[in-house]
């Protein structure tokens, strides 16, 4: 199998991380969905999104959740990092929800902040976005217990968490050096030492940190 993006991307990562939790081998094309990269990206996604894993009959699926749900089916019932069914499934896929709902917003900046004119910036939006980001991590570091957010057993729930958690953080310190998650501070730490992670590090940034915080005192703005 051959998985598409860069680890830097937390939708690549989270895909990467669980083969490896698997033990499912993969290549893996470090391509970039921006620029000239998009070419490359197309060939194998209409959209130009990662990631992308291409099967050995040439299938490509497309969506880090639909991947996932494909790794789950070929790890099996026994290794799934969702249960097939039942109470805890539902429990599982609400936490991912939320998880993707708030990488959702902080790309969403990212790419305001990016892409568009800093004249054209929404800020009332940027605030709203960041308020369920806070609003959201919040919620999951207030429903961490134990060593697990689910089941005394770790899940996609961990994985996606501590992957988002870890991207989060190292591409907007200043804004998340408030959040005060401890709970999760500390299972990101413990699952950033499974080798699954280490081998999954980030090499450099996609987007750039240097960008400056939102809010800003800035005359006219
Ligand atoms: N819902 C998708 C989101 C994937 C996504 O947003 N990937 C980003 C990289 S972090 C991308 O390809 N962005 C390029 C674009 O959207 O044009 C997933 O879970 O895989």
């Amino acid at each position: 199998m051959r998985l598409y993006g860069r680890y830097n991307s937390p939708y690549v990562r989270r895909v990467a991380v669980t083969m490896r939790l698997y033990g499912l081998d993969y290549e893996h094309e470090n391509i970039i969905p921006f620029d000239d990269g998009k070419r490359d990206v197309t060939r194998v996604n209409p959209i130009a999104r990662v990631p992308v894993l291409e099967l050995p009959d040439g299938e490509c699926l497309v969506d880090s959740t639909a991947i996932i749900d494909y790794l789950d089916e070929i790890a099996g019932p026994d290794h799934a990092l969702i249960p097939r069914a039942g109470s805890k499934r539902r429990q599982v896929l609400k936490f991912v929800a939320i998880e993707l709902g708030i990488m959702d917003k902080l790309v969403a900046i990212l790419y305001e902040r990016q892409f568009r004119p800093k004249k054209k910036w929404h800020r009332p939006w940027i605030a709203a976005c960041e308020a369920q980001i806070r609003d959201g991590f919040n919620w999951i570091d207030n429903e961490i217990h134990d060593d697990w957010l689910i089941s005394g057993q770790m899940t996609q729930a961990d994985v996606s968490l501590a992957v988002f958690w870890d991207f989060a953080t190292r591409i907007r310190p200043r804004f998340f050096a408030d959040f005060n998650c401890r709970d999760i501070d500390i299972m990101t730490e413990k699952l950033n030492n499974f080798p699954a992670f280490q081998q999954t590090l980030a090499v450099e940034e996609a987007l750039s940190t240097e960008l400056p915080e939102y809010p800003e005192k800035e005359a006219g703005q």
